[in-house]
């Protein structure tokens, strides 16, 4: 019988790049929300992938972007500060929009995964969407970095190269015994997994800005005990009151829609069926302000 393994491997890049889709391909399960706005994930979500005689556990971060508001230098922060807390970290590219040179935000997270000193390897995510000769020069770059230990081109997509990405993360995985309860799939409550698939269709269905403004907290959450029902109210923030006239629409269609899809969501995840009451409320600029991600929620206490 071969050692048993378990270890955390974390995906980290900027914004966009695939990290969550990733995670959800590898784990064949829908954990993590992905939008095809950036800035989607928040939090550090953990994935347990069980792996023949051991456990593969994922960590998810937030895109690393140099905004100027205080809620995307918490997301940076999350996402550079797990780097420390892993066995193995994957640097997860978009070869559609890197050629030859990275980004600033790149460069960055190169520099922090060098001082980790721990194995690495680059990912290069979206290969369904390019030619494969364009690869090249990014993979020559790459490798000239002495950083990473292997360059994996994948789709999460399409799950092109997934079992490669597997079978090379596995390797590297260190012996020791399981980490996680074998029948866990995350370390994340259902309260924040509802949260996150409302915020998921608020994203999906409003403009470009307003995505940011939004956040998502579950005020209550009853699993009835004479019937099959959980009973959910949400309250969505937003930052401005012309936000909250937006996220209703005209007479609360658009929120209506919103919800029923969330709750349609949140049917499949718990396996019941469910009542979701939504409200929507404005905490004035609470993504500028340290005092204002606290009170959603957003703090640096790991897990
Ligand atoms: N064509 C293609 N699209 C992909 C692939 N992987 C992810 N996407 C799309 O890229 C967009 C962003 O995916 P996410 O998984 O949310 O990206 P992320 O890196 O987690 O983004 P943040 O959470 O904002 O940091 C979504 O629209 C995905 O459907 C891929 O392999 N091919
Ligand atoms: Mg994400």
């Amino acid at each position: 019988m071969t050692e048993h393994r378990a270890g955390f491997v974390t995906f980290v890049g900027r914004p966009n790049v695939g990290k969550s889709t990733l995670m959800n391909a590898l784990m064949g399960e829908k954990i993590a929300i992905v939008t095809p706005k950036p800035q989607t994930t928040r939090d550090r979500i953990v994935g347990i992938c069980p792996v023949d005689n051991g456990q593969l556990i994922f960590v998810d971060t937030p895109g690393v972007h140099h905004g100027k508001y205080a809620l995307n230098r918490h997301l940076r922060e999350v996402a550079l500060e797990t780097l420390a807390d892993v066995d193995v970290i994957a640097f997860v590219l978009d070869c559609t929009s890197v050629q030859k040179s990275l980004l600033p935000e790149d460069e960055e997270i190169l520099s922090a995964i060098a001082r980790t000193e721990k194995t690495a390897v680059a990912v290069l995510n979206k290969v369904d969407r390019v030619h494969k000769p364009k690869l090249l020069p990014i993979l020559a770059s790459l490798g000239r970095r002495e950083i990473f230990d292997a360059l994996i081109p994948v789709s999460a997509k399409t799950g092109s190269g997934l079992d490669r990405l597997r079978h090379e993360l596995w390797e590297r995985t260190p012996p020791g015994p399981p980490l996680y309860d074998p029948d866990e799939l995350t370390d994340k409550p259902m309260r924040f997994l509802v949260a996150e698939l409302l915020r998921e269709q608020l994203m999906l269905s409003l403009g470009q800005e307003l995505p940011y403004s939004l956040g998502v907290e579950i005020v209550r959450f009853k699993q009835r005990d004479d019937r099959p029902l959980a009973e959910i109210d949400a309250t969505i923030h937003v930052e401005r009151s012309s936000q909250k006239g937006i996220v209703l629409g005209e007479r609360g269609k658009r929120l209506k829609g919103i919800a029923s899809a969330a709750r349609v969501a949140m049917e499949t995840l718990i396996g019941s069926p469910v009542y979701l009451r939504t409200h929507v409320r404005v905490e004035p600029n609470w993504t500028r302000s340290d005092r204002g991600l606290k009170k959603l929620g957003y703090t640096r206490t790991k897990k």
